[in-house]
């Protein structure tokens, strides 16, 4: 790399000058230049100025053992002189693909077994999407068509992918969604429970409001449910214990298929390696992305269940879907390695029996106490702090969810990189993190809280 010969400022003029970044205010980006990230080792990120950041969000949920892995490197190279690309189309196949996908099976539920491949989890959902819909259209029912999906869902950022997702904003700017998605209420007790409501009894009321919409448009017209375990970039919106096992009741009722988008809490994050296992879940496809590889590579795996596999290929004749780069041998080398990492350092149950109770209860006996904060909740190693300006009204500083971004710039000011999403604080760490690390974080993030209630207060 050669980027060495240019100044910050140079590449920050370059930067505005001819690269649209995702989720950006350009205006913004362009007056305020943009943090360049140069190198990275085991936790910690590093910008060109050196500063050294705690990673607090894995990249962006992803990175899941950690940066500096030489190994996943030399996979990635390796595959690359042996034979860096073919495609999996027309009866081909390359062996890294059919190695990873006997893995995966081998991972995965009981009941999934089979593996559709793309390069992103936006994609892969469009797989998802038009998989459930032609399962459907196989057996005899083209019109149970309908998706239900949830407010404040995000599955990606193709057309397909906002459609199912439930941000608001993203659907203005949609110029019209993919028809027939339907939204329901997300369960998040925090927010939505009713004044003396347990917190089951939301799960219960949260999870009938997807009977409701299977009822309102008949079963026969309802394809599938789909949704994230733990909604993630939503604000890590952990649902009561009751809710899913409600879901699957209300799903095997009417016959409709359970999607879940496991892009954040697959390959370990949740202390399992899929949430659906967390959870007890049984799901018709399972959507995974970014810890895959942990981020080292550009690939996803929709997961099959066998109910929609045996249909497709007995009934299906040939399906008119697929990716370039679906099965890429580089990036399925480098998930093969990446999962060999995980399973040799054992970082899926250390996540269960010692991080994951760890980070609980640094968040619990530590960060709740704070003035500013009104709830904090986590599952494995993913986990909110939700900003209020009153603990007890649970009274915001502003609707918008300002005031998590004035704790946030203290956080990155502090080294601890952490993201805001609403008024919600999000942390979704490597896997490799100790309790050493977690000690570390928790005094940034304490240090951070505390600056920004000063500034908050004051004004
Ligand atoms: N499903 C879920 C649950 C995701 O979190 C996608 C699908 C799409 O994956 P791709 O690989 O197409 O980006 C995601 C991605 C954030 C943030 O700000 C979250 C994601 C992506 C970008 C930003 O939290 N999640």
């Amino acid at each position: 790399m050669t980027y060495q010969n240019y100044s910050l400022k140079q590449l920050q003029q370059i930067d505005a000058a001819h690269h649209l970044h995702p989720f950006t205010d350009h205006k913004e980006l362009r007056e305020a230049g943009s943090r360049m990230i140069t190198h990275a080792e085991g936790p910690f990120i590093y910008d060109s100025e050196g500063t050294e950041l705690l990673d607090g969000m894995a990249g962006l949920w992803c990175v899941n053992v950690g940066y500096g892995r030489d190994e996943l490197a030399e996979a990635a190279y390796a595959q690359m002189k042996e034979m860096p690309y073919y495609n999996s189309f027309f009866k081909c196949s390359t062996p890294t693909p059919v190695l990873l996908s006997k893995k995966l099976a081998e991972l995965a539920p009981r009941n999934i077994n089979q593996v559709f491949y793309g390069s992103s989890g936006s994609e892969s959902n469009d797989t998802a999407l038009r998989l459930v819909r032609h399962y459907w259209a196989l057996e005899g029912k083209p019109e149970k068509n309908r998706i239900i999906s949830r407010k404040m869902a995000y599955h990606g950022s193709t057309v397909a992918g906002t459609s199912l997702g439930g941000m608001e904003g993203m659907h203005q700017q949609l110029g019209g969604a993919v028809p027939n998605i339907v939204h329901v209420m997300m369960p998040y007790a925090y927010e939505l429970a009713l004044p003396g409501e347990s917190d089951d009894d939301f799960g219960l009321r949260a999870a009938r409001s997807v009977e409701d919409a299977i009822l309102e448009a008949g079963a026969d017209n309802v394809a599938a449910f789909i949704g994230e375990p733990i909604m993630g970039a939503g604000g890590v919106k952990i649902p009561p214990a009751s809710y899913w096992p409600e879901i699957q009741r209300i799903c095997r009722k009417y016959d409709v298929l359970l999607m879940l988008d496991e892009v954040i809490t697959g390959y370990g994050r949740t202390g399992e390696w899929f949430a659906a296992q967390t959870f007890g879940i049984e799901a018709d496809t399972i959507t995974t992305a970014k810890a895959l590889t942990s981020g080292y590579q550009p690939l996803s795996a929709l997961l099959v269940g066998d109910r929609i596999a045996s249909t497709l290929v007995e009934k299906g004749g040939e399906f008119y879907h697929g990716y370039t780069y679906s099965g890429h041998p580089v990036a399925c080398a480098v998930a093969l390695k990446n999962i060999e990492i995980i399973e040799r350092e054992g970082l899926v149950e250390r996540v269960k029996t010692d991080t994951g109770p760890y980070f609980a209860q640094m968040l619990k006996e530590r960060i709740a106490r704070h003035g500013l904060v009104g709830e904090v909740r986590s599952v494995g190693l993913m986990g909110a702090i939700e900003i209020v300006r009153d603990k007890a009204t649970k009274e915001r500083f502003s609707p918008g969810g300002s005031a998590a971004v004035v704790v946030r710039d203290h956080a990155i000011a502090n080294g601890m990189m952490m993201r805001a999403t609403g008024d919600s604080m999000i942390l979704s760490p490597p896997l490799i993190w100790t309790r050493a690390t977690i000690d570390m974080a928790g005094d940034r993030i304490l240090k951070a809280l505390d600056l920004a209630e000063a500034d908050l207060r004051k004004a």
